[in-house]
């Protein structure tokens, strides 16, 4: 009787962790969605996008937009200018009405 007892508590004490390890595959490892973007853009491969590149890249950017990302006044995108940008553009679509 008591090891028939101790015996259920042993099975359970094995099973109950088993049960626990549903193992979840960890997501791999992407690169950052703008480090793609940047490098398809930049057509030259000089590290930086004139207007024509990013209008190249989405016909929907206009001068002003442009200007207002090109922080140093460069006349181009820095990856940098280009991340913050991209960073700002994305918080606009994902999150309506603020
Ligand atoms: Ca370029």
């Amino acid at each position: 009787m008591m090891k028939t007892l101790v015996i259920a508590a042993t099975a359970m004490a094995l099973a109950a962790p088993a049960l626990a390890q549903v193992t979840s595959a960890a997501p791999p490892a992407t690169q950052p969605a703008t480090e793609d973007k940047f490098v398809k853009a930049d057509g030259d491969k000089n590290g930086a996008l004139s207007i024509a590149e990013v209008k190249l890249a989405d016909a929907t950017v206009t001068q002003a937009d442009f200007d207002k990302a090109d922080a140093d006044k460069s006349k181009s995108l820095s990856k940098a200018e280009f991340d913050k940008w991209s960073m700002s553009k994305h918080d606009k679509a994902s999150a309506p009405g603020q």
